[in-house]
């Protein structure tokens, strides 16, 4: 591992002098006791995880058990993304929209120097050139994240294309998202240190989109810390997207290959939390034999027109940050794979054999546990052994489905698109659209019962726009206008669904199985974004009648269909009119053609 002192700046391995001044500036102001440029190798790896197994601040899992893995805890206090703390800083209030915490840029410009002035001191600033995308691909994009964190960087490894090949892929004066993190906890000399250091009192997570910057201060937690997550590829990529005539999308990507060998992408929308990661990795169930599911992402999508008018899209991220809990072989056994070997966990159960376990695991619950928290943990104990949102870091190249096409530059073609909630009532398991505004409509509107990934009171329903709501970085009117105006550049649209996977019944069961057997409904859709397959036009789209779907399998009766499928046509028009409040809320921005659908919705029904 080459570590170089700050006198060492000729180690600097870039001659990309805005680069250089970025961070020059970033020591000066942050203070480091040495700084380090990442290049991204194995032995660069090992060395970071060496040091923070000595620090106390992760383990190693048992080589045997889980080859090349780690196991991280965090500070009970810095456990998930901070959306209360989160800002776009645009110059206008207005250019953020009110869905976004806003406040002046240069104010939080003044209010972070003060945070960030000397905040590395007894530290490493580590500096992590990275790529979101392949490297060097025409959608991808570049950023480069300075942290005093090691947690970030190993994780950053996983997640992004990091090290030498993004920074040889700037060269001397490429464009680059420059992104500033620090755990805010600057060490005096002779300090002990904490095994996981954070500042939970002053967390921000900044944006300001017209500059293309991410600041980051007080958490070392998932989306608040790895800055090409969710800060870069969604809140500042939503807006160079709607600058530069692309989407970028929270949303899965995956390939559906039909016995006869065709193969069809599809992206799917859900909010936080609800199985995207399984559906992303979906095994059919065996009697739709030929049925192939392949894995291209999981969680964000960067879709462009491209030359023949038609969409395509890549995963700009190179790994998975999978919810761990409910994760199994049962649920899903390609997820299970990846992060079988040369992953990281963070609050997930230590088992006295030295690997990793967590609530829904396995069927059988072991006898003793180390809890996320460092306690002993028994079957009796009251809490759960692993945070509701304790995660695992696993590259994407383990993923058993993962897409052959996966690291395409171009990326692959987007033939149909998936919006979806967790309802438990009034949404049936699938429509689709009748026009790419009316799927806009969808996007819009959608919404979901709260879980833990949010902040929040769990089962109350939030509006969740095209699960944007929390990361576009600009209006969200503003934002379904770009949806809308997208369609002059393409030849092709994809054809637009929505499902619910999640609809129960009076009893509160479980109206509908899930996990493999979405295949079924998945089906229909490639089917239909095909040209192929059969639908009823009713009020609110195109629904399958019972006969379109394969049932090949699965002991499924027409009542049950019926069932699922329903809705009430006055609660329905109700509901829509509740559209109103969010309609009302970015009534200054938003298209007529949105109001437009309402109404139509509204007459049809
Ligand atoms: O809590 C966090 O920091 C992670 S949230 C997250 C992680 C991976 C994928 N999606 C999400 C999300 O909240 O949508
Ligand atoms: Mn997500």
């Amino acid at each position: 591992m080459k570590s170089a002192t700050l006198e060492l700046r000729s180690e600097a391995p870039t001659k990309h002098k805005a680069l250089l001044k970025w961070v020059d500036k970033m020591v000066t102001m942050c203070k480091p006791d040495q700084i380090h440029w990442c290049d991204g190798s194995q032995e660069e790896a090992d060395a970071l995880f060496s040091e923070m197994m000595e620090s106390g601040m992760c383990i190693k899992l048992s080589e045997e058990k889980r080859p090349n893995s780690y196991l991280f805890r965090s500070d009970p206090r810095d456990v998930a993304r901070v959306e209360s703390r989160t800002f776009i800083c645009s110059v206008n209030k207005d250019d953020a929209g009110p869905t976004n915490n806003w406040e002046e840029p240069r104010a939080m410009r003044h209010k972070m120097k003060k945070l960030f002035e000397g905040c590395m001191k007894g530290r490493t600033m580590y500096v992590i050139p990275f790529s979101m995308g392949p490297v060097g691909g025409p959608i991808s994009q570049i950023g480069v994240e300075v942290t005093d964190s090691p947690y970030v960087v190993v994780n950053m490894r996983i997640m992004t294309r990091m090290g030498q090949a993004a920074l040889d892929a700037l060269g001397t004066d490429g464009f680059f998202v420059p992104c500033l993190h620090s755990v805010g906890c600057p060490l005096e000399p002779g300090q002990q240190d904490v095994t996981w250091p954070c500042n939970p009192e002053n967390t921000h997570i900044v944006h300001f989109p017209e500059e293309r910057t991410i600041v980051s201060f007080g958490s070392g937690y998932g989306g608040n810390a790895l800055l090409g997550k969710k800060c870069f590829a969604l809140r500042i990529a939503s807006t160079m997207a709607r600058d530069e005539g692309w989407l970028a999308e929270h949303m899965l990507i995956l390939g559906v290959t039909d016995p006869e060998g065709n193969k069809t992408y599809v992206s799917a929308a859900f909010p936080s939390a609800c199985g995207k990661t399984n559906f992303a990795m979906l095994i059919p169930p065996k009697e739709m034999e030929g049925y192939k599911v392949s894995c291209v992402g999981d969680d964000i999508a960067w879709i462009k027109p491209g030359p023949d008018g038609q969409l395509y899209a890549i995963n700009p991220e190179a790994g998975f940050f999978g919810v761990a809990p409910g994760t199994s072989y049962d649920t899903n056994p390609n997820a299970m794979e990846s992060c079988r070997k040369d992953s990281i966990f963070t609050n997930v159960a230590l088992t006295d054999d030295g690997d990793v376990w967590w609530e829904g695991m396995t069927e059988e619950t072991p006898e003793h546990l180390i809890d996320w928290n460092g306690n002993d943990w028994t079957p009796k104990s009251e809490k759960p052994s692993s945070h509701p949102n304790s995660r695992f870091t696993a590259p994407a190249a383990n993923c058993p489905v993962i897409d052959e096409d996966w690291e395409k530059l171009e990326g692959v073609p987007i033939k149909a698109m998936i919006f979806g909630g967790r309802r438990m009532s009034d949404i049936p398991l699938v429509f689709q659209a009748f026009t790419w505004s009316h799927g806009v409509y969808l996007g819009a509107t959608m919404g979901s019962e709260r879980t833990a990934a949010a902040e929040g009171k769990q089962g109350e329903l939030r509006r969740d726009p095209m699960a944007m709501l929390p990361f576009c970085g600009y209006h969200m009117g503003d934002y379904f206008r770009h949806w809308l105006k997208l369609q002059k550049d393409l030849d092709q649209t994809p054809r637009v669904f929505h499902v619910n996977w999640f609809r129960r019944g009076p009893k509160g069961e479980w109206l509908w199985p899930g996990f493999g057997q979405n295949m079924r409904v998945l089906k229909w859709v490639v089917e239909r974004a095909n040209g192929r397959g059969f639908a009823k036009e009713t009020p609110i789209g195109w629904v399958p009648r019972f006969e379109d779907l394969d049932w090949r399998g699965l002991d499924f009766s027409l009542d049950q269909w019926k069932e699922l499928m329903a809705y009430d046509r006055e609660k329905l028009k109700m509901q829509t009119l509740q559209h109103e409040e969010l309609f009302l809320q970015l009534f200054e921005h938003l298209p007529k053609e949105l109001i437009f659908e309402r109404e139509l919705l509204i007459s049809r029904l």
